[in-house]
């Protein structure tokens, strides 16, 4: 019945040659019609004030996290997603509407793919031919770059259906990890030197010594931009370290050794090092996970407020290791 009543409305807007009635003419319908209608933009203001109190809440939420300035964070598991537990994960990242982007390793075993974060199914895969060990992987615009273990070759895939649309060559020694801050490329080679690439050329404009307390951090592996920090997977420990790419020091660190001690607590077996960084910029989430990990976890930081006990330099930093190209 509404409708009709708009829709003969609406009718009468059309046209010119149909007079409105005069205001002593309105019948009890045409006044129903106008209660309806302020009913009508009742409603619409009561939703325009949800919606400008929704985007609040979310700005409230956006600016409310905070790395903390403590030099040590643990971390607090906010969530649990399932991860398919036969992914050797070497790039993470975060695409919006609940969806990953992740880079598997492993020859025969390497992929791109599109994953459901709720969910861990996989979406879509392309998988990499047998002699390529797939590493570090980051999204620019609708491009995903990879780069490849043991090779100065990446891969560029479209977004849309992984198709691969170029191959690359790289001048960093190997390819280990990739991120970016929506302009350059941050890479890493398992060294302690942290890159940015150009992601069109792939020159190396920059190269810093990534150090903490005037001490090399080797092993640099998976990478995510976070709030204008580079975080790494410093590979073989259960730590994240916080990079400023301005000065090259690790500004701080994040321990997670609950996350696989837990898994092994709770027997799960067969699981590799911790490795996988993605960054939600729009809800302000971090996931972690691991090779072969059967989990994903949205993590939040936990400001180590107590005196910290242990040597960070024994937990989470490691000795250069040195694979050889073929
Ligand atoms: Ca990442």
């Amino acid at each position: 019945m509404k409708s009709k009543t708009l829709l003969r409305k609406k009718t009468n807007k059309r046209s010119n040659h149909s007079p409105s009635p005069p205001a002593s003419m309105a019948s009890p319908k045409f006044s129903s019609f106008k209660l309806k209608r302020a009913c009508l933009l009742i409603s619409f203001l009561v939703l325009c004030v949800m919606l400008v109190s929704g985007i609040s809440r979310n700005k409230r939420e956006k600016t409310s996290f905070r790395i903390p300035s403590s030099e040590i964070c643990l971390i607090e598991v906010m969530n649990q997603f399932p991860h398919d537990p036969r992914a050797f994960t070497q790039g993470l990242l975060y695409a919006g509407n609940d969806t990953l982007f992740e880079s598997t390793g492993l020859n025969g075993k390497s992929s791109v793919r599109k994953v459901a974060l709720q969910t861990g199914k996989v979406l879509a895969i392309k998988k990499m031919e047998y002699s390529y060990f797939g590493e570090g992987l980051t999204l620019l615009g609708d491009r995903l770059f990879q780069v490849t273990w043991l090779r100065q070759t990446g891969f560029i895939y479209d977004r849309n259906n992984l198709s691969k649309v170029k191959q690359f060559s790289h001048q960093m020694q190997d390819g280990w990890g990739l991120a970016t801050d929506g302009e350059v490329l941050f890479g890493s080679d398992g060294t302690s030197t942290l890159y940015q690439i150009d992601p069109q050329t792939f020159k190396v404009l920059r190269k810093q010594t990534v150090r903490y307390k005037d001490q090399e951090v080797h092993n640099l592996n998976e990478l995510e931009f976070v709030n204008g920090e580079v975080w790494a997977n410093i590979w073989q420990s259960d730590c994240i370290a916080r990079i400023s790419h301005e000065s090259g020091n690790v500004v701080g660190w994040i321990l997670l050794p609950d996350l696989r001690e837990g898994l092994l607590k709770a027997g799960v077996t067969g699981i590799d090092v911790l490795n996988g960084i993605a960054w939600d910029n729009q809800k302000d989430r971090v996931f972690v996970t691991g090779k072969l990990w059967p989990v994903l976890y949205e993590i939040k930081l936990q400001p180590l407020t107590k005196p910290f006990g242990r040597d960070i330099e024994q937990l989470c930093m490691r000795g250069p290791v040195n694979f050889m190209m073929p």
